[in-house]
């Protein structure tokens, strides 16, 4: 009976174990009026952003690479100093809406500090709004030739092949699907380069053994399953910083097709009837 009663035990303490370890696995979510998002900070980045009900994406990931040669390495690879998420606007919804981790080279040549902010719109509205903010410290004593990447794969209307992608401009990229659009824009600074592509040609190039450069493929691409990704190069100080910061925001297509009413869009319309 004793026995029996251990080895109940024991099973219950494995299966807490298991529960520990999975919780401790550093995913956090975000929640705002009609929006929530989860974040695996410790795996493949920003993995859910669902707007009334409905998840918009597939993968937001942060990559770099160090120099001119090898190969890129995920942001969430790097040593984790620590991730916190917590309440910025209790007054209107007191749920968790900003997350701040803290990454660190294990070479300890440089640090990357990532924050989001996701302020959802009321239900219904089908509008979302995702602030990100990215601050990489050199550490090191010499100079770092940086390049900082970032991949984005949003599947709008939770369906992957029916998105059509392009780049507005240097700063601004646009994905658009029936029902829904998201618009990024980087605030500061430019990009060197970008790439609007299909899956999984951006996703292969971060995941090779070579150097990636961008190819400044604007598109218009789609209708399809369609990602896009910038490309930050520059040479960082010793003790320098550099701040990327930038803004995601989703809202139902028809609205924002009115507001910005450009040739381009109607372009696209035409082509897609
Ligand atoms: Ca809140
Ligand atoms: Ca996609
Ligand atoms: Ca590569």
């Amino acid at each position: 009976m004793r026995t029996g009663l251990r080895a109940s035990l024991a099973v219950f303490a494995v299966v807490l174990a298991l529960v520990a370890s999975s919780a401790s696995a550093a995913v956090f979510t975000l929640e705002d009026q009609n929006s929530s998002a989860i974040f695996d900070m410790a795996g493949d980045g920003q993995i859910v952003w669902v707007v009334d009900g409905v998840d918009q994406l597939f993968e937001q990931s942060f990559w770099w690479r160090v120099g001119s040669a090898g190969a890129e390495a995920p942001v969430t690879g790097l040593d984790v100093i620590g991730s916190l998420a917590s309440d910025s606007n209790p007054w209107s919804d007191s749920r968790a809406d900003v997350l701040g981790t803290l990454y660190r080279d294990p070479a300890q040549r440089f640090e990357i500090e990532v924050s989001y902010k996701l302020r959802g719109g009321l239900l219904g509205t089908k509008t979302s709004d995702l602030a990100e903010t990215i601050v990489i410290r050199n550490l090191s004593a010499t100079s770092l030739a940086f390049n900082f990447f970032q991949y984005v794969d949003f599947d709008l209307g939770g369906l992957a092949d029916d998105d059509t992608v392009w780049f507005s401009n240097d700063n601004t990229v646009v994905q658009v699907s029936e029902d829904m659009m998201v618009t990024e824009t980087v605030v500061t600074p430019v990009a060197a380069n970008r790439q609007a592509d299909y899956i999984p040609v951006l996703i292969d190039l971060l995941t090779d053994s070579d150097p990636t450069t961008l190819a400044n493929n604007n598109g218009p691409l789609g209708p399809g399953n369609v990602a896009w990704a910038f490309q930050w190069t520059f040479d960082l100080a010793p003790g320098g910083t550099f701040i990327i910061s930038k803004d995601k925001l989703i809202v139902p297509e028809p609205t924002t097709m009115a507001l910005l009413g450009c040739g381009l869009f109607a372009g696209l319309i035409r082509r897609r009837r």
